[in-house]
């Protein structure tokens, strides 16, 4: 049961595994991996994608020449194994041209060179055959208020994401955008620090419906948020495009620990809402199931597999105990006690107006609230036990 294959959808970015662990305080502790190897290697694990960004498969400096090698190696891999390229994203991070940010940097050719990249890489998207364009902007934000026009900023994202779709769209191509929100690290404050401030942006686009979001879990707890509640969020305004799993363990620099090594508790809820869907309907998610963590620092490259497997052996492990805690019995009394499906049912009757509830006078001269003290508890802490118990195992 918990033999990932290419059922399951798993998919990774090659700076993931391929993270050689530099940090603000150290360098390296471990050696590059080798792009073909390491998608052999996937696919021997079950894995069914990989992600990238351009800078991972071929060096910033790269001639057309050393990118086309490498494009083509990856292809190649890619025919012999089966493994597929569901999304790429573009490095508009790394290079020191980008310090002050790509679509946002005050230095106008820089926003010029930053399209001009990312143009560049959708090309590469449609022809390694990805669907969906991961968007994160790292460095877009500011350390100080006075540094930084924020309004002029959004309406430099919106012209650049507004150019982005007319190109896919002109050039015919079956890709749609994903905008990572994260609050901070690496600059001070990221402009669209959280799924919610993204969703609003998006709405202002030339294209809205060519434009998503691609949640991080560890990014939304970073800014102290639920991730199960905001993708449940994303997926009732129709904008889940993918999504990176991960762990955190509260508010604190991103540690991209292994997806369950964090908050675990918000794990077997995403999971289960990814995997069965609300309890009661709602929005369900077919993307892909991708992680975007980094193998600790004190890993060798025995350790990176390990943690390769180790998230998708949490993912499945979570899976099997969410099915068991919606099939048990118990659990089905006390989300009924619970009230659950009651959310569902809408609070007027079927053709109901407002003029007619106001003249109900059972929903307000009549109702009699005094019952709820002391009384008409819900049962959520019980609930919640029974989860817990399920997670653990002990039922
Ligand atoms: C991405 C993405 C991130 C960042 C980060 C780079 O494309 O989803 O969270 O880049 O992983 O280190
Ligand atoms: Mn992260
Ligand atoms: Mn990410
Ligand atoms: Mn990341």
């Amino acid at each position: 049961m918990v033999q990932p294959t290419r059922e399951d959808r798993f998919s990774f970015g090659l700076w993931t595994f391929g993270w050689q662990a530099q940090d603000q305080f150290g360098g390296p502790t471990r050696s590059a991996v080798d792009t073909v190897e390491s998608v052999h290697k996937l696919a021997e694990m079950g894995v069914w994608g990989m992600t990238f960004h351009d800078d991972d498969l071929f060096a910033f400096e790269s001639t057309d020449a050393e990118r086309r090698r490498e494009i083509d190696r990856l292809k190649t891999a890619l025919d012999d194994t089966g493994l597929v390229i569901p999304m790429i994203t573009t490095n508009l991070f790394s290079h020191p041209v980008f310090k002050d940010g790509g679509f946002t940097s005050n230095d106008r050719s820089v926003r010029r060179f930053a399209l001009r990249k990312v143009l560049r890489n959708i090309d590469l998207a449609a022809e390694v055959g990805a669907e969906t364009f991961v968007m994160w902007g790292g460095r877009e934000g500011s350390e100080y208020d006075s540094a930084k026009d924020v309004q002029a900023a959004l309406a430099r994202y919106r012209e650049s994401v507004n150019l982005l779709t007319e190109y896919v769209t002109e050039k015919g191509y079956n890709i749609r955008f994903a905008i990572e929100p994260k609050p901070n690290e690496p600059r001070g404050d990221i402009l669209l620090p959280t799924l919610g401030h993204a969703l609003g942006f998006i709405e202002t686009l030339d294209r809205p419906d060519l434009v998503g979001i691609n949640p991080e879990t560890g990014h939304e707890q970073m800014a102290g948020l639920n991730f199960t509640h905001g993708i449940a969020q994303a997926l009732d305004a129709g904008k889940l495009f993918h999504i990176d799993l991960n762990g955190q363990r509260s508010i604190k620099f991103d540690q991209d620990l292994v997806f369950g090594h964090g908050d675990l508790q918000n794990a077997f809820s995403l999971v289960d809402l990814l995997e069965f869907g609300s309890p009661t309907g709602g929005q369900t998610y077919t993307g892909p199931r991708h992680f975007d963590y980094k193998p600790s620092r004190t890993e060798d490259s025995k350790g990176v597999w390990d943690s390769v497997s180790a998230n998708m052996r949490m993912y499945l492990l979570l899976k099997e105990r969410a099915a068991a805690f919606r099939a048990d019995p118990e659990v089905q009394e006390a989300l009924e006690a619970a009230k659950v499906a009651e959310l569902r049912q809408p609070t007027l009757n079927e053709g109901e107006t407002l003029n007619e509830l106001l003249a109900d006078r059972s929903s307000y001269e009549d109702f009699n609230p005094a019952p709820y003290f002391d009384g008409r508890g819900f049962g959520f802490v019980r609930l919640q036990q029974l989860a817990l118990e399920h997670l653990m195992g002990a039922r």
